[in-house]
């Protein structure tokens, strides 16, 4: 059975291409994209067993979902609906000063009324890793219940559980989020944190160590990695503070690449890689996330060894 298992809404992605306003488009890619999926799809390039959960129109837009998933080497899981939208999110990527502009369409998506009876529970309690996100508690309250539900499921089976707070501003308020989120913290053993979203929507006062640390004593989380953008990572685990360097690349497209962080992350942890090198690993994921369009990282293990190797001015302690 899979080794991860994400949950979570994908989407339609349709965009232009770089500098054109959806305004005057004339053609748009036709991609699809989600969150957990796309940590999901990391993993699976990296050689981790990996499966998504999800609720979809039984549509061709929600079978086109699931090619794209399974095309990507991750197992598809999806409940069928005869009711309910494909949710769509439009993206317009213009050059500096314009950057990156969302517009989503996915009130009503089949996946808002998903509960634990229509999903895999088994899946989840096999699994060694269950990973959601902060997206997914935001999109209606049924799956607030379900994402908590599924925290707990898993850690009453002895299955890891990974959170990625990803705040969205479009999808609900900073106190709404923060919670929702402390609600959730006390099931989640390995807490990914973007700093923007500790300081925005948490209100934690300090540094990064200091923003883990304090994550770390309040909800009891094994490891809180927090991540910085361009200025890196740092994760606080048992044994101490590791801090990463973001590795140099170009970037093409940035969308997914926090979740190719945490995909990359997870595909190492699930070797039993320790923090530091997870830590790096979803790094280099990262970093050749950045330079493909589309949200996913299709990338190879040794191309991420690679960029390891050739920079290892990413790695400090
Ligand atoms: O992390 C990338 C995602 O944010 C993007 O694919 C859209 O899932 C998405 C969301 O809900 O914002």
């Amino acid at each position: 059975s899979p080794s991860l298992v994400t949950f979570g809404e994908t989407m339609i992605r349709f965009s232009p291409s770089e500098g054109t306003r959806i305004e005057t488009a004339t053609e748009l890619e036709f991609r699809s994209a989600g969150a957990e999926s796309n940590v999901a799809i990391a993993a699976a390039n990296l050689g981790t067993s990996t499966a998504w959960l999800s609720k979809l129109p039984d549509s061709p837009l929600g079978r086109k979902v699931v090619r794209d998933v399974r095309q990507n080497g991750v197992e598809p899981n999806v409940a069928w609906s005869d009711d309910g939208r494909q949710g769509a999110y439009y993206l317009e990527h213009g050059p500096e000063p314009r950057g990156i502009d969302v517009i989503y369409d996915r009130t009503d998506a089949a996946v808002t009324t998903a509960t634990v009876d229509d999903l895999d529970i088994d899946a989840v309690r096999n699994a060694d890793v269950f990973f959601t996100s902060g997206i997914t508690p935001a999109l209606s309250s049924t799956l607030a219940e379900t994402t908590q539900s599924l925290l707990q499921t898993a850690r009453d089976a002895g299955v890891t559980t990974a959170f990625d707070c990803n705040y969205r501003s479009k999808l609900w308020s900073p106190s709404a989020a923060r919670e929702a989120y402390e609600s959730l913290f006390e099931s989640v053993d390995l807490l990914f944190v973007p700093e923007r979203d500790a300081i925005d929507v948490l209100e934690i006062d300090g540094d990064a160590a200091a923003i883990a640390t304090h994550l770390r004593e309040t909800y009891g989380c094994s490891t809180v990695v927090v991540t910085r953008g361009e200025r890196g990572a740092l994760a606080v685990d048992a044994s101490g503070t590791v801090e990463q360097a973001t590795f140099d690349a170009e970037t093409v497209d940035p969308i997914g690449t926090g979740d190719a962080f945490v995909g990359g992350f997870l595909a190492k942890r699930s070797e039993d890689g320790s923090t530091a090198e997870s830590l790096r690993y979803g790094a280099a994921t990262a970093a050749l996330k950045r330079t493909m369009t589309g949200d996913h990282a299709v990338v190879t293990r040794s191309e991420v060894d690679a960029l390891i190797d050739r920079d290892s001015g990413g790695i400090s302690r």
